[in-house]
């Protein structure tokens, strides 16, 4: 393969230079890290898993009105996606008490909340990924107004389309985090469009018969083979077959990178500025 140049490397997926000007290929690493890296471990199969359920869920958000940065599925651990302007905020959006939310107010977890809570954290390793609240962002200038109510009307109808079609295959989401970046129209317009990835590394699902963890939590907190409940949701999305692509820490490639690519086709209808015309502004 021809030498690419990365763009980026961060604790589970690679960015690397698209084939065309505003494009970015992100591979999914295999790596899984938690609490801030303090715990790391190697898992054969989680990128593959992520790589195509991430494809999937942005496909399915995209056909109901919300933008994304997804392009189409180029192999079993590539996507090709819009190069965006990061937005520095991590939202998270919280059905059911777990994790962060349950220690700070000192909840029990799987507490139902009364509303789905909406929650930013300024996404900042060496700080911890600190919980910020809206002036924040607007006084370090991370969004502004007309943004930030944008990336909450777009976060809570991700939350009420995936909890679901979550529920349509007998899991609960209990949480998720989303990231949002910033691209251009033709006409100069902003587009705020959802980025990074959606998939068990930042989604809590628990099955709804048996409390189980299917998420990240699994290798979180040791609760179980973190890629056979990743499996099991991509399994249960028809994404992969019954008889899974991952069995005793191998990886099946043959059927991984044989299985049909996803494409958004919604997306690539949108008009988008030629960056090989002029580069967007900078805020
Ligand atoms: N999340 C937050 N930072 C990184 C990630 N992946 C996700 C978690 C969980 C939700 O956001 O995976 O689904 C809330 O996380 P926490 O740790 O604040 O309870
Ligand atoms: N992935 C993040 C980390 O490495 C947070 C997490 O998912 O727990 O810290």
């Amino acid at each position: 393969m021809a030498r690419r140049k990365k763009l980026y490397e961060g604790k589970a997926k690679i960015l690397y230079e698209g084939p065309e000007p505003g494009t970015v290929i992100q591979y999914f690493k295999d790596d899984a890290t938690a609490f801030n890296a303090e715990k790391k471990a190697v898992i054969a199969g989680k990128g593959v898993l992520n790589n195509r359920i991430s494809a999937h869920l942005m496909t399915e958000l995209e056909a109901i009105g919300i933008p994304t940065h997804f392009i189409r599925s180029i192999n079993m651990r590539e996507q090709l996606v819009r190069s965006v302007d990061v937005i520095p905020i991590e939202v998270v959006m919280r059905n059911i008490a777990a994790g962060t939310l349950s220690k700070r107010l000192g909840l029990e977890d799987g507490t139902i909340l009364p509303r789905p809570l909406l929650e930013y954290y300024y996404k900042k390793d060496e700080l911890g990924d600190p919980l910020v609240g809206e002036d924040h962002i607007f006084t370090f200038g991370w969004a502004d107004p007309y943004e930030l109510e944008e990336i909450a009307a777009m976060a809570w109808r991700v939350n009420d389309f995936l909890k679901g079609l979550f529920a349509g295959i007998g899991l609960r989401l209990v949480d998720f985090k989303l990231e949002f970046g910033r691209i251009w129209g033709e006409n100069g317009e902003l587009y705020l469009v959802l980025a990074d990835e959606i998939s068990p590394d930042n989604c809590r699902l628990w099955d709804m018969q048996t409390g189980e963890r299917m998420d990240k939590d699994r290798f979180r907190f040791d609760l179980g083979d973190l890629v056979e409940g990743y499996q099991y949701i991509a399994k249960k999305l028809g994404l992969i077959p019954e008889s899974g692509i991952v069995e005793g820490g191998n990886i099946n490639e043959k059927l991984a990178e044989n299985l049909d690519q996803i494409e958004n086709e919604v997306a690539n209808a949108r008009r988008l500025r030629d960056l090989k015309a002029s580069k967007p502004r900078k805020l």
